[in-house]
């Protein structure tokens, strides 16, 4: 009786272990709504946007593609009157909350593009999220390239897009 349960523990055990091996590297989180901003020759910056729902608590550290000589999570938000754009060291995501990143808001800075982001084209990005006990996980994204947010169709969405390119601020 007593063997037979620590044989049933242990297979829970090697269960629960299995279950986490192959959990690794898949990052618990859902991304959708996934565009970059194209680009113009000359322009060394431009902005990928998507909205992020974690289903653990999270947070995004970077991101990392071919494209860009870096990315960078940033924030933008009016700042007595300026709009004001910074780099963040880290972006909470709640648990089963969609965080939206979008022009005006937080976004993903590509810095020192290395060609022009045509439109129609995929970006590849991978986004690298910490989890709660301080894991990495990695998530590879294909990103459409576009002039405008998926589902917006001109007109009345043009407001809403952020100039580009922006001032370039070194900090
Ligand atoms: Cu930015």
């Amino acid at each position: 009786m007593t063997m037979q349960r620590f044989t049933t523990s242990l297979l829970f055990a090697a269960t629960l272990l299995a279950g986490h091996a192959y959990a690794q590297g898949a990052a618990p989180a859902a991304v959708d709504g996934a565009w970059a901003r194209a680009s113009v020759q000359g322009q060394t910056s431009s902005g990928a946007f998507m909205r992020i729902t974690a289903s653990e608590p999270l947070r995004l550290l970077r991101a990392e593609t071919p494209a860009a000589g870096h990315a960078e999570v940033h924030e933008m938000k009016m700042d007595g009157g300026v709009m004001k754009m910074r780099a963040l060291p880290e972006l909470d995501l709640p648990a089963g909350k969609a965080v939206e990143l979008k022009p005006g808001g937080y976004h993903i800075m590509l810095m020192d593009l290395k060609a022009p982001l045509a439109k129609d084209t995929q970006l590849p990005l991978t986004l690298v999220f910490k989890d709660a006990k301080g894991e990495e996980h990695r998530m590879e994204l294909q990103v459409p390239v576009a002039t405008m947010p998926p589902g917006a169709h001109g007109g009345h969405a043009a407001p809403m897009a952020m100039p580009m390119p922006m001032p370039t601020q070194k900090n």
